[in-house]
């Protein structure tokens, strides 16, 4: 069976779904610290979990014979910057939770990583799986910590451990919350709903992004690897395109040509962004799990508007 923790976030409210299809609805237990009636479906397994109550964790996983950890829940960059006592917290204590539930219980383990865990002296062109990694945000420092701790239980105790450097993810069925990535989300929304947009991040942003289908059928594809192909494991750089503000607009504007986007720059959220590479190289999960997104900016904003549409 698989636990996903914080199963009602951005990722996790897909990837539940995917893996009850996959897997059957049995095989999955859900759980947020947010008690959701109903999510997932009537027959869905659903738990209330506080990632900081171990105990209880440990319970869940010892008695319902849980063998996959994927562990989801976290502070994501801009609220990370406004509460970084808080973000350090739940990241990182929260994780430490999961892995020794995991070691006790001998789980496969995913957590998400992000293009965060990458700083100012980071290329920001192609940037390498194995490279320079001194984050300036309280997120990044957590997401680099993350890799790190992850890797030290593969190591030291033989935990099968992966994860994956996310960049900005997109979708439609669970608004992201506290990102800084969001902008490319709520562009969607409003230039529905209102044919206009004001971007908190400023034209000529570049941020790796990719859609959220390729996102989960990525973290699908880590999971079922054959563990001896993992030479990185914690965590792959993994993406589908590298855009700015200006050229979602355009590819909105073929299809809502009266759509306007107008700029009211976040300092913080600005500096995070500049902080972060511009496109990271994606070959090391393309070699060692065949990583292949199926959505570009065109097919993406082309299915994004059909379902916000809707
Ligand atoms: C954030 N959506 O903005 C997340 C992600 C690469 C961005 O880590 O914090």
């Amino acid at each position: 069976r698989i636990l996903l923790t914080g199963a009602l976030g951005q990722i996790g409210s897909e990837l539940t779904t995917t893996l009850q299809h996959k897997y059957g609805v049995d095989n999955v237990i859900a759980t947020d610290i947010r008690y959701s009636d109903g999510a997932f479906g009537e027959d869905a397994r659903f738990e209330t979990l506080d990632i900081m109550d171990g105990n209880r964790l440990n319970e869940l996983v010892k008695n319902n014979n849980v063998d996959t950890i994927i562990h989801l829940a976290a502070m994501l960059s801009a609220n990370a910057e406004h509460h970084p006592q808080r973000a350090w917290e739940i990241n990182m204590t929260g994780l430490m939770n999961s892995l020794e539930v995991a070691r006790e219980h001998d789980c496969k383990f995913f957590t998400p990583s992000s293009i965060g865990a990458f700083g100012p002296s980071t290329i920001k062109q192609s940037t390498p799986q194995i490279t320079v990694q001194r984050p300036t945000s309280m997120y990044g420092v957590s997401k680099v910590a993350s890799e790190l701790l992850c890797d030290y239980y593969y190591t030291k105790y033989g935990l099968d451990t992966r994860g994956l450097r996310f960049p900005g993810l997109i979708s439609y069925l669970t608004p992201p919350g506290g990102g800084t990535t969001d902008y490319a989300v709520d562009i969607y929304y409003k230039a529905v709903e209102e044919g206009s947009y004001t971007s908190f991040l400023s034209a000529g942003t570049y941020l790796d992004m990719m859609y959220m289908p390729d996102a989960i059928q990525a973290t699908v594809d880590l999971l079922e690897a054959d563990p001896s192909r993992l030479k990185n494991r914690n965590a792959y750089n993994v993406t589908a395109m590298s855009i700015e503000p200006e050229m979602i607009a355009a590819e909105i504007k073929k299809h809502i040509p009266d759509f306007t986007l107008s700029y009211d720059v976040d300092p913080v959220r600005q500096g995070i962004a500049d902080s972060w590479p511009d496109a990271i190289d994606p070959t090391a999960a393309k070699e060692e799990f065949g990583f292949s997104p199926l959505y570009d900016l065109e097919k993406m904003t082309k299915d994004m508007l059909e379902k916000v549409q809707k």
